[in-house]
């Protein structure tokens, strides 16, 4: 497009032509911005304008779905994992397969309910007796992808101390460690920032707190309404999206030198909803529980 106004300039500007090349000269600018310009001007447009709004998935073909219809979680697709170890980041929360903490509320929901334990405490954690119970699914072992959009639609809790997260981890984990394994959250909230969600990749060399993402602002809190958050994953490609907005795009480029892009084998799915650790900070008196943070359904396509 510069190029041919660049052209035009040039040429206009030329005072050596005559009255009649003149006339035949102007024709032709009519005819090329007619015939050629306006058009090209027009499919410009409407990409642009494509781009901006709607993107259209590559990804169509369902290959997972939970919409959490029923009365019990489907042990098929989600195992809980239980222990109040920690979990890498000082978390208060003992994770059980209770469904006091994990159940489907008969309306199209999977609850995952944070609740505060009261004395006397039994329960055993990194810290001492756990002042907490949450839970945490996963689909190891029962649901793996490479590449594809991985989608759920969530309501988050609210309050200082609340982290609840939709994530994947690379399936050989066990084999290779993380976070050699890749980590790849898709959604990630903490209480204290009510409006902002993370999208955020974990690998080898930039990991925790060297991590790679982007974060997104909603103007309401997070926990004010159901959303939809989801990842495109392809070929050296991972995209963030909120409610169908695309908000970041990493690649491999992204990387620190030398890093490597360990995002080319299968990754599994978490839910969970954890309490405390250093990056929310811990619940305070403000915090309310329980909390609930409810998924209206889970869907990957390939
Ligand atoms: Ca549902």
């Amino acid at each position: 497009m510069k190029f041919s106004d660049k052209n035009l300039v040039k040429k206009g500007g030329n005072s050596h032509i005559s009255k009649g090349e003149k006339m035949n000269y102007d024709n032709n600018l009519t005819h090329l911005l007619t015939r050629v310009f306006l058009p090209h001007l027009f499919l410009v447009l409407f990409l642009c304008f494509s781009a901006i709004g709607q993107t259209k998935s590559a990804f169509n073909k369902l290959t997972f779905s939970d919409e959490f219809e029923g009365k019990q979680l489907d042990q098929s697709k989600w195992t809980a994992e239980i222990g109040g170890k920690g979990w890498g980041n000082q978390e208060l929360q003992y994770y059980t397969n209770s469904t006091e903490n994990a159940f489907l509320d008969g309306a199209g929901n999977l609850v995952i309910r944070a609740v505060k334990l009261n004395p006397p405490l039994s329960l055993d954690c990194w810290y001492g007796p756990c002042q907490y119970t949450s839970a945490r699914l996963i689909t190891k072992g029962k649901f793996q992808q490479k590449y594809g959009r991985f989608e759920a639609r969530i309501k988050v809790p609210s309050g200082q101390g609340m982290w609840s997260a939709f994530w994947m981890l690379g399936n050989d984990i066990d084999k290779v460690g993380w976070a050699q394994c890749g980590e790849i959250d898709i959604m990630e909230n903490i209480g204290r920032e009510p409006k902002t969600v993370h999208g955020t990749i974990h690998g080898p060399g930039y990991s925790g707190d060297k991590s790679i993402g982007a974060l997104f602002k909603i103007k309401k809190n997070v926990s004010d309404d159901f959303h939809v958050f989801s990842t495109e994953w392809g070929e050296n490609k991972i995209e963030f999206f909120v409610d169908g907005k695309r908000y970041k795009t990493l690649t491999p480029k992204d990387l620190p030198n030398g890093a490597k892009w360990v995002y080319d084998h299968p990754f599994f799915m978490i839910l969970n909803f954890a309490i405390g650790g250093p990056w929310g900070g811990n619940p305070d008196k403000t915090s309310v529980f329980p909390q609930k943070m409810v998924i209206d359904y889970v869907r990957v396509y390939q």
